[in-house]
């Protein structure tokens, strides 16, 4: 078979090596029986005016068309785009169509995408460390500098296209000034060339404040001539290197950003002073509506930082110049487990807009947890505003269709490093469903992850079966063993984001507050009687949400403060539905460990076992999570767990009731994140000693019989722990000795770094003697919290 390019643009042959490496690694799975003799790439304007008319009359830009040609003594196949990236999209289509077994054998395709922008943020650093990266170092900078290899950048230009992202904005919009220094501009130029042939065109976060702190001007105020002739002089040269250089993207006046508001300016003067200076270039301004006052004060109850999007952002709507797009979180707040869809949507009708989404695993257990959020992201791009009293779903907002704009779209912020994209194999397809959305966002998430696993994991129907189900399965579990009913992910706001920390997001000034007390929880943010945020949706949803009796369940927390005894609609009381739900989710992370199981022998063996490590590591931390908002919640209310759950482990055996050697019982902060707030530490670790252990001895009491014994510990950074477990002096099993060797957040003692270690088939009769030996390393102290004997089979790894 033939592959015949009509012309010769680098995308062109990116296109057409793709598919000659495409073809070849499916042959002999679906594509040669009925096979064309050769398959024609070609843009519109390309194919000679006889044929355009017999193919196809007009193509939009990014849309392609897949057909036979009509000349039955040909087998031709045509991929024709409206543009290059076009056809690339469309032998990427062929591609995914022929690996999930379709028959092209008469079809005809035709695909345009939904959304104008689509487009990854990436959070680097010109340093080499990437923001909210979970995944190692960055691909494009290192040591203040665009690095020499940009092969993995060429490969994520690649990877992106292949699921039709069409932008990549390169750095964090923290710390964003030195990108437009002169020498950083002819890096990103190298940058640009190698995502070129891959149809991404590369854009940059900039500070708003750079004429001040790179370009010695006394200003930045965007209303300023100098400023804007600076910003326009700065346009220029980017452009003469990079000629077809996306846009900015831009967070002012947000978390210790400089905004406009220094000088009583609104983001719309700033936005359209930006605009102004890319306009004649075709490029576009991103203004994040991600504008808020993180010193609130906590004591106010009608402070809210929910409101700060709508309240600041809807009264300039239509004040925006046409190539400004606000670009909105999905939801009020950032990136929690869940929130309400941003009202914000429904507030601009007269401005393009696009929705951030987070494909990186801020709140949502970096990567470290799976959890798949394409059906959260489904959920908001379905959600239905009722602007005007009519259909308004935010994807029809975003996508521009409604509001008559013509630009508008989606835009994921995506962390790839070093490691492996993200880090975690089943996190990459996050990154792919955010692509598949942002191009066709009537596509079921279900249908999307079936794609992905078949393409990524084997097509085998049972593997991609099990891998969909476990997909879907994952944000409703995160949600139920994280932060149920509206409450947000329950973690420590100020710090890492990770672990458990019920209460490290109340009083303080950040806003995220949940307002659990004695009596009950939630923060009420009606019209009526809370902080009038509720009132920012158009009526009718403004009327569901404005009464605890019609909110959903899943979002009553958000909106309101209930008693624990109140009633959900589906009918449990809220504290019971605390309670149940966090053991649910965590019994659901332990059969995901069963689930992938079943996937042994099926799959490649290396994948396998890193992504068994990873789901037996979150059932582990499912538990801490569930014990600590469980104990958390039970001490606060004082209401019992119906089933008798909370405060009772069975077979748990605390380490500040074991004989101590060395030992020494400490207070872990916050105390929920321990099984009774505390644990024990090597103390030699601190001192700087020469290396010693300490050990941990109990005496089992129970029934004789096999068991598994789980050790819970501290794994922090900063040294490599080692731990022993012995049965009356015995090895208690053949991984009986392990070392503390995870890269888990923080090194303090809490729930980002509590983890467990499990012995199986463990044979014990009374009076055994259950001991823990410990040897810290550097500044880890072998702590550990307790251990637990569970009857064989029972616990999830
Ligand atoms: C880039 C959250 C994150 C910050 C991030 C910010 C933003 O607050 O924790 O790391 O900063 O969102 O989206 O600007």
């Amino acid at each position: 078979m033939r592959v015949e390019v009509l012309g010769q643009n680098r995308i062109e042959r990116s296109a057409a090596s793709e598919l000659m490496r495409g073809l070849r690694s499916l042959a002999g799975e679906s594509s040669p029986e009925v096979g064309p003799d050769s398959i024609v790439l070609a843009t519109v304007d390309e194919l000679g005016p006889e044929k355009r008319k017999l193919i196809v009359p007009a193509l939009e830009p990014d849309e392609f068309q897949i057909s036979w040609s009509r000349d039955q003594s040909l087998r031709e196949l045509d991929i024709v785009g409206g543009s290059h990236r076009g056809l690339l999209y469309g032998v990427f289509a062929l591609l995914r169509h022929l690996a999930e077994g379709a028959d092209m054998s008469r079809a005809v395709l035709r695909e345009r995408p939904a959304m104008a922008i689509r487009w990854v943020d990436q959070w680097d650093n010109a340093d080499g460390s990437i923001e909210r990266g979970y995944a190692g170092r960055s691909i494009f900078f290192e040591g203040g500098k665009v690095r020499e290899d940009l092969k993995p950048v060429a490969e994520y230009a690649r990877l992106l296209a292949s699921v039709g992202i069409n932008g990549c904005n390169v750095n964090n919009v923290n710390n964003a000034a030195p990108f437009l220094d002169s020498a950083m501009i002819r890096g990103l130029a190298k940058v640009a060339d190698a995502m070129r042939p891959w149809g991404v065109r590369v854009a940059m976060s900039v500070d708003v404040a750079s004429p001040q702190k790179i370009g010695g001007l006394a200003t930045y105020d965007p209303l300023d001539p100098a400023v804007k002739a600076w910003w326009n002089a700065k346009v220029s040269e980017i452009y003469a290197l990079i000629p077809d250089f996306a846009g900015f993207t831009v967070k002012a006046d947000s978390e210790g950003q400089p905004g406009p508001a220094s000088y009583g300016r609104t983001p719309a003067d700033a936005a359209n002073t930006l605009a102004a200076a890319l306009a004649p270039h075709g490029g576009v301004v991103l203004y994040r509506a991600f504008v808020y006052n993180h010193h609130l004060d906590w004591n106010d109850p009608k402070a809210d930082r929910a409101r700060a999007a709508y309240d600041i952002f809807h009264p300039l709507d239509g004040k925006f110049a046409p190539n400004v797009i606000v670009q909105t979180k999905e939801g009020p707040i950032d990136f929690q487990v869940r929130e309400p869809v941003s009202p914000l949507f429904g507030g601009l009708t007269e401005t393009s807009q696009a929705m951030e989404v987070q494909i990186t695993q801020e709140y949502m257990g970096q990567q470290r947890h799976l959890v798949y959020l394409a059906p959260m992201w489904k959920e908001v791009l379905d959600f239905d505003m009722r602007v005007d009293g009519r259909s308004t779903t935010v994807k029809e907002i975003i996508s521009g269709q409604l509001f008559h704009r013509t630009l508008g779209g989606m835009v994921g912020v995506s962390g790839v490093g070093r490691d492996g994209w993200l880090g975690s194999p089943l996190a990459m397809a996050n990154l792919y469903a955010f692509g598949r959305l942002a191009w066709d966002p009537n596509l079921a998430p279900e249908e999307i992850a079936r794609e992905w696993a078949g393409q990524t994991i084997g097509n085998d129907q049972e593997v991609v079966r099990t891998v969909a189900k476990m997909l879907m399965q994952s944000w409703p579990a995160y949600e139920d063993y994280t932060g149920p009913l509206g409450l947000q992910t329950l973690t420590d706001i100020a710090g890492s984001h990770y672990g458990p920390g019920i209460e490290g997001s109340e009083n303080n000034g950040w806003g995220q507050w949940h307002r659990a007390d004695r009596e009950g929880v939630g923060m009420d943010r009606s019209v009526a009687t809370g902080t009038g945020f509720a009132g920012q949706y158009p009526p009718e949803i403004a009327k569901e949400y404005e009464s605890a009796a019609t909110t959903p369940d899943d979002l009553l927390l958000f909106f309101h403060h209930v008693p624990y005894t109140y009633r959900l609609r589906g009918g449990k009381t809220v504290i019971q539905y605390l309670y149940d739900s966090h053991y649910a989710g965590a019994a659901q992370a332990a059969e995901f460990v069963h689930d992938w199981e079943t996937l042994k022998g099926r799959i490649d063996p290396e994948l396998y076992n890193n992504v068994l490590s990873r789901l037996e590591y979150q059932a582990g931390h499912a538990i801490v999570w569930r014990d600590a908002v469980v104990q958390y919640f039970l001490k606060l209310s004082g209401i019992p767990d119906e089933q008798g759950r909370a405060g009772h482990y069975p077979g748990r055996m605390e380490a500040e009731d074991a004989r101590l050697d060395g030992y020494q019982v400490v207070d872990v902060k916050p105390w929920e994140d321990a099984s009774g707030g505390k644990a024990i530490t090597c103390a030699s670790a601190a001192e700087g000693a020469a290396q010693r252990s300490c050990s941990a001895e109990w005496t089992y009491e129970g029934a004789a019989g096999r068991f598994d014994l789980a050790v819970q510990y501290f794994d922090l950074q900063g040294g490599v722990a080692k731990f022993v477990l012995t049965v009356n002096g015995q090895a208690a099993g053949a991984d009986a000795t392990w070392v503390a060797d995870a890269m888990l957040p923080t090194r303090r003692l809490h729930g980002d770094n509590s983890t467990r270690h499990v012995v199986e088939g463990v044979v014990l009769k009374p009076e055994d003697v259950i001991r823990v030996d410990g040897t810290p390393d550097g500044t880890d102290p072998a702590a550990l919290d307790y251990i637990e004997v569970i009857p064989a089979g029972k616990d999830p790894h």
